[in-house]
């Protein structure tokens, strides 16, 4: 069996959740394989929203294995109350969550760490989601991390001590305050015996086994394409790799095992936190998109930078991800629109026009070219099929279609598992 991917191809937050969701009941294994508590995946049924950090989203769905890889970074203060969450909904989580021993583990200090190197950074913040994400993957990277195993280790306490020392030596000098270190080092320990009863696997044996034995699985992707730490717009970036090559870094999965790329994108962009955006809007559309879509951060609250469409972005993710269907999220978001806006190329200074994210394309001033589409202009609450979609939508489907180049296999009308529609 292949496994599938699942992505996002712009900044994140594209509606990864609902469609992992939506998916799940043709797979037996969904697992993550990057990222940690900055995701939020949404997801919503029976009336109920749900909002995911780190346990992948197939979680809702009986009899279906849920795999946290090894490329994931994971904080056991954050999986703790995740899973207890879950527990209000009768959801027994334990038989069916598998965490990856060599994941890496998110202790207290990462989290400081991420607050102080922000701070230093002054007006070119990242806008890191402040959970500790960059500091963890440098430790990784820099072979002194803690990984998920060794909490089952008699060294595990001196492991610790050994690294927030490091730590405390970086914190003093960016002079950062430890004052809340001892009431977060608590909450980690009790979170860490806890851990020590979940299921704690080599999951790229689980995840191969599985593959072997005809089962389906879906690797679930976090954050998106454009937020990647080689492709995405450095600095202002995340530190995993987003991308489908990740997915085999992050699980243990050879490429050739590949299966389908499902890329996800919604009609328009949002962002949050720092970093280039072309077609960002900063008037009344801009706002009414934000408002149209509750576009806030599931995770940290902030509002979303929203705006148009942007084509050579997403040319430029499909490409790096070998996408092989697209879905678009949120069409009923534009349904307010009169005319929509399609940025298919970017001006430069000088006159000329591109269309690919070059590696000076985030220091040049580059204003995105449009072309502008009819919107449909009316509710989508009672579309059902792809026949009854108005046919403005319709032909905003055929024109990304076109332009990408990929068939556009699913457009969503609305936040819950029935608004879907298959093409
Ligand atoms: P980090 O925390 O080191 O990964 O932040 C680095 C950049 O990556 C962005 N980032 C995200 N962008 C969109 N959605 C994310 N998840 C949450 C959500 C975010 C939230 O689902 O809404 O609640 O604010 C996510 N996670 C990281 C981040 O904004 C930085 O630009
Ligand atoms: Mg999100």
């Amino acid at each position: 069996m292949k496994m599938d991917v699942l992505l996002g191809l712009q900044w994140g937050d594209e509606g990864k959740g609902k469609v992992v969701d939506y998916l799940a009941p043709k797979y037996n294994v969904v697992a993550r394989f990057q990222g940690g508590p900055n995701a939020g995946h949404t997801l919503e049924f029976d009336g109920i929203k749900h909002v995911l950090h780190q346990i992948p989203s197939g979680i809702f769905r009986e009899n279906l294995k849920n795999i946290i890889g090894n490329g994931v970074v994971l904080d056991p203060v954050v999986l703790k109350r995740e899973i207890e969450g879950l527990g209000k909904f009768n959801m027994s989580v334990n038989q069916n969550l598998f965490i990856s021993k060599k994941a890496t583990i998110i202790i207290p200090t990462h989290k400081l760490l991420d607050a102080a190197y922000e701070k230093s950074r002054g007006e070119n913040k990242i806008g890191s989601t402040l959970k500790g994400i960059g500091p963890t993957y440098q430790d990784k990277i820099g072979r002194v991390a803690l990984r998920v195993g060794d909490i089952l280790s008699p060294d595990f306490d001196k492991k610790y001590t050994e690294l927030v020392n490091k730590h405390k030596s970086v914190l003093g000098f960016y002079e950062y305050d430890l004052k809340d270190l001892p009431e977060l080092e608590k909450a980690f320990f009790d979170a860490v015996e806890f851990f020590r009863g979940l299921n704690l696997i080599d999951s790229e044996y689980e995840v191969n086994e599985e593959l072997s034995n005809g089962q389906r699985v879906l690797a679930e992707g976090a954050q998106g394409s454009l937020l990647d730490i080689d492709f995405g717009s450095y600095p202002f970036v995340t530190s995993s790799s987003t991308m489908t090559a990740g997915a085999c870094t992050g699980l243990g999965v050879a490429p050739s095992v590949i299966g389908e790329v499902f890329g996800i994108f919604k009609a328009y962009c949002t962002r949050v936190g720092s970093g280039p955006f072309p077609t960002e809007l900063f008037d009344e559309d801009g706002e009414r998109m934000r408002k149209e879509g509750n576009e806030f951060g599931s995770t940290t609250g902030r509002p979303r930078r929203c705006g148009w469409i942007d084509l050579p972005a997403l040319k430029y993710s499909i490409m790096i991800n070998g996408v092989t269907q697209l879905f678009m999220m949120k069409a009923d978001v534009l349904n307010i629109f009169e005319n929509i806006k399609v940025c298919t190329h970017y001006e430069l200074p000088d006159g000329s026009k591109i269309d690919k994210l070059s590696f000076e394309i985030s220091e040049i001033d580059a204003q995105p070219v449009y072309q502008t589409l009819k919107g449909w202009n009316c509710s989508l609450a009672e579309v059902n099929k792809y026949e009854d979609m108005p046919q403005e939508l319709k032909e905003y489907v055929s024109f990304l279609e076109k332009e990408l180049n990929v068939p556009i296999k699913m457009v969503s009308v609305g936040p819950d598992r029935t608004q879907t529609i298959m093409k």
